[in-house]
């Protein structure tokens, strides 16, 4: 099974422009109640972020700005995408190792998470990442 899954929001623009509504509890809205909301903005040119994964966090990734290259690894599979839409939520389910490469200078990144932040939810070594996703510990 793919490790890329996409919310599509629907584009509720008229003449003026665009909008977007991020919705919980409803078709094609995101599965889970939202309890953070963080932004990612002004990255340096050639620096890449992320290099984890979470114990116990789904998040969608929304680049309402710009675009981005995401890395996802469920310690078997490898999958990269480009986040370059504001209509398009990338679904990151936990145990998912993310990495986040090429972003433009414009590039604004929106992630709603299922959790507070909490830095004991990390896991920032790869190979204990495999070690957790493949239930080998
Ligand atoms: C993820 C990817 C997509 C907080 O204090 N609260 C927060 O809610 C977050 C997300 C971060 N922080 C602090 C922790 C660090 O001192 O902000 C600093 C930068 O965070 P981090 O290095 O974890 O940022 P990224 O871009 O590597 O990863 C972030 C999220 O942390 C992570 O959950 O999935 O974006």
């Amino acid at each position: 099974m793919s490790l890329v899954k996409w919310i599509d929001f629907q584009r509720l623009g008229d003449e003026r422009g665009s909008l977007v509504a991020v919705e919980i509890g409803m078709d094609k809205a995101v599965p889970f109640d939202i309890k953070r909301v963080y932004y990612i903005y002004h990255t340096e040119q050639g620096v890449s972020r992320g290099y984890h994964a979470h114990k116990n966090l789904k998040q969608v990734a929304i680049c309402v700005a710009g675009k981005c290259r995401m890395v996802l690894d469920d310690g078997l599979n490898r999958e990269e995408v480009w986040l370059d839409c504001p209509t398009k939520g990338l679904i990151i389910e936990d145990l998912v190792w993310r990495e986040m490469h090429d972003f433009s200078k414009d590039c604004l990144l929106l992630v709603l998470a299922s959790e507070h932040y909490d830095e004991s939810d990390y896991i920032r070594d790869y190979e204990m990442f495999q070690k957790m996703a493949r239930k080998t510990i």
